[in-house]
């Protein structure tokens, strides 16, 4: 028999280079008309799950990505009222969402629901809060198809909380969907969309890929990082893109510092750190 310290489950993050968790218990695994879902457990990251592979997220770790997923367009427009989430069926992106009191909608669109339904059995520190609170709007659809059928100027805020551009998100990393996104964004509004990671070839390529896009539809398109030890290079970015908002010009700092939000990742100082990228990756994104 195999012992338990010899289960591993392992990325890749380019041909020759891996990243390794101990599985210290195998949760459950299922393949959706969508993709591959497996939970799993780390004794130094707690439980996880991958889709196809790739690890979306673990429980010591997410704060990371869901504070810098949310807080930044927060604190750049606090008057933010109705949200339009595609992905984020682990919840985590709702979560912090949901605590700002005065939002009023937010609209989550996962194509899968079992993604949903197994956080919510397996990852309640993101998922409890979809059945909750009632200005969570759950949607089973596609991202695609939904941001194509919504009205124009319906959102003040987009968040893309997708996978990686294979599988089910590869429209969500479109000029298609990019150019619905500024259609049914109101004339404040902010898109934050999935920008990969700059220093392994397949994800500086993809990072590529979506700037390129989204430089042609938003006057204003910028890109920030934040520490995610469980991703790539330990390195992830957002796309910030808006019609006329400017994270470091508008920053509303006091007016986020009012709403008395602890966040263990985000921070008003950060906000603007978080833009200021290395120079090689402000080589990537200059010249294109
Ligand atoms: N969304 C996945 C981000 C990309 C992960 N890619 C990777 N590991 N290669 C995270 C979902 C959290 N709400």
């Amino acid at each position: 028999m195999l012992a338990r310290k010899d289960l591993w489950y392992s990325e890749y993050h380019s041909n020759d280079v891996k990243l390794s968790f101990n599985i210290a218990e195998y949760l459950h695994e299922e393949e959706t008309p969508f993709q591959k879902i497996a939970f799993m457990k780390n004794e130094t990251f707690g439980t996880f799950f991958t889709l196809d592979g790739y690890i979306m997220l673990t429980e010591k770790d997410e704060f990371v990505y869901h504070d810098m997923i949310t807080h930044p367009a927060m604190a750049t427009n606090p008057d933010i009222k109705n949200v339009l989430i595609i992905g984020g069926g682990d919840g985590g992106s709702a979560r912090e969402l949901s605590r700002y009191k005065h939002i009023e909608r937010i609209d989550m669109v996962e194509i899968d629901e079992r993604v949903v339904r197994l956080c919510q059995k397996f990852l309640p520190q993101t998922a409890e809060v979809l059945d909750k609170d009632p200005r969570i709007h759950l949607y089973f659809e596609d991202g695609l198809a939904f941001a194509k059928n919504a009205k124009d100027g319906e959102y003040d805020l987009i968040l893309v909380d997708s996978t990686d551009p294979i599988g089910p998100s590869e429209g969500l990393f479109t000029y298609d969907f990019y150019s619905n996104c500024f259609r049914i964004l109101n004339e404040k509004g902010i898109l934050i969309n999935q920008h990969e990671s700059a220093f392994f070839e397949d994800f500086r390529s993809e990072m590529i890929r979506a700037h390129q896009k989204i430089k042609k539809i938003f006057p204003i398109a910028k890109v920030y990082g934040f520490n995610t030890p469980t991703y790539a290079s330990g390195y992830w970015y957002f796309g910030f893109a808006s019609k006329k908002l400017d994270p470091i010009k508008d920053h509303d700092k006091e007016k986020w510092e009012s709403f008395g939000l602890k966040t263990k990742y985000y921070n008003s100082d950060l906000h603007g750190g978080c833009f200021a990228l290395p120079t090689y990756v402000r080589q990537i994104l200059e010249a294109i």
